[in-house]
């Protein structure tokens, strides 16, 4: 029997979920995930590393939990009693969070409570350390540019305000238990395995579709917010070096360079051999391509009731004490996004093509 380590993941199913179990599965840790009961299957991201080896020899378990369930948490945690426990796990959206206020903050500043008091009570306070995925919107409406570990807070979401409990409890349970727990403040991190309603994936998704003739045109709030956006599979690897520290503190992972939503756009655009033109302003701007066509356009539907305007990170403590530098530059990322959303498209084309060709022959 090897003697390994054990992690915990809760969010396993999500885009960091999913980056930092091959990551540590990788590494020769026993991975455990928590994952919530849904009506249908949602471990796409992650069925290739559960199907195979790992999910057979029993190194990657996942288990059924949820935040907002107490009982189920501490039972699993006594179960496994992990090394490392990482708290991904979050209603994450943003704009979703005015809509659902009462179940971000449940899920995401509770469950934070949930799990520290689930540390405590089974007494692995030396055992266990412990990640907690705070985030850049706690800086909201930004007090100094750029952000920094001491950048004062000032949360503009109900998601944001849920994450600043996370982060103070997190700060408390180290400070009043001595639990090693580190808050990691990541700045918006992407991926081809980024959820599909995230400006990012939105974009490189809309305009693969409509490089195929699939969709007419993509649809945005805000396009003037700015962002500094790196890659998730860089991050991950920094939210394990947090815990492998010699003293437990919060961090900053960021890029340092920012850019616009439209930006974005437009970059992406230009992979895909569709130059876009802007026209008009505001609600009424428009990004036009070669041939005349709208395919960009504003809906207000998008817009927040408070938008958090422009994040930039500095990561000067990461780089000093963890060795941070992202290995993916902006136009990597934006280019290994629109390439998989292409194939991605391609196949769902012909795959749709094919299904019109089954449907015709029956
Ligand atoms: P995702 O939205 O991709 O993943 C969130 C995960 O949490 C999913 O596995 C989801 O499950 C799970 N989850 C949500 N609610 C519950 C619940 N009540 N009980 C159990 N599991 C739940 O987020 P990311 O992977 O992008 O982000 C990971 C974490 O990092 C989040 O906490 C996020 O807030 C934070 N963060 C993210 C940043 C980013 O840019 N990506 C930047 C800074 C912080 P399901 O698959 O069923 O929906
Ligand atoms: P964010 O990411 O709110 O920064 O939170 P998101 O990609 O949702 O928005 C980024 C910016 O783009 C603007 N925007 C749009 N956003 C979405 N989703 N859809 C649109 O159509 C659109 N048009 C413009 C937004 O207004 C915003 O300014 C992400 C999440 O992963 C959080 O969990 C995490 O904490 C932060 O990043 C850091």
């Amino acid at each position: 029997m090897v003697d390994r380590k054990v992690a915990l993941i809760t969010g396993v199913t999500g885009q960091d979920g999913s980056y930092l179990s091959e990551f540590l599965l990788n590494k020769g840790y026993e991975v455990h995930g928590i994952k919530r009961r849904t009506s249908l299957f949602n471990t796409d991201r992650i069925d290739h590393l559960f199907d195979g080896e790992y999910g057979q020899s029993g190194q990657f378990v996942l288990h059924h939990g949820d935040m907002t369930d107490s009982s189920s948490l501490i039972h699993i945690i006594a179960k496994t009693r992990p090394h490392e426990i990482y708290n991904l796990a979050a209603q994450s959206h943003v704009a979703v969070s005015f809509e659902e206020p009462e179940y971000t903050a449940n899920s995401d500043a509770l469950g934070t409570l949930r799990l520290l008091e689930a540390i405590r009570i089974l007494d692995l306070a030396q055992h266990t350390r412990f990640y907690q995925a705070s985030t850049s919107e706690l800086y909201g409406l930004v007090q100094e540019t750029p952000q920094s570990e001491k950048t004062p807070f000032y949360p503009r979401s109900p998601y944001a305000v849920a994450k600043l409990y996370a982060y103070w409890i997190t700060v408390n349970y180290r400070e009043a238990y001595d639990i090693y727990a580190c808050n990691g403040i990541l700045f918006n991190h992407e991926s081809p395995q980024r959820g599909e309603t995230f400006v990012t994936r939105k974009i490189t998704r809309a305009l693969a579709r409509i490089k195929l003739g699939m969709q007419d045109c993509l649809l945005l709030g805000n396009m003037n917010s700015l962002r500094d956006w790196g890659h998730a599979r860089d991050y991950v690897e920094m939210q394990w070096l947090m815990l492998q520290q010699q003293t437990p503190d919060d961090y900053v992972i960021a890029t340092g360079k920012q850019y616009s939503v439209r930006q974005f756009v437009e970059i992406a655009a230009r992979m895909l051999d569709m130059d876009i033109r802007w026209q008009g302003e505001g609600v009424d701007e428009q990004g036009v391509d070669a041939n005349g066509r709208v395919i960009v356009a504003v809906d207000p539907r998008y817009f927040r009731p408070t938008e958090v305007e422009t994040l930039l990170g500095d990561a000067t403590k990461a780089r000093e004490r963890l060795g941070w530098t992202p290995a993916t530059s902006f136009e990597d990322l934006v280019a290994e996004m629109v390439e998989s959303d292409f194939r991605e498209a391609q196949h769902d084309l012909a795959r749709g093509a094919s299904d019109t060709a089954l449907a015709a022959a029956s």
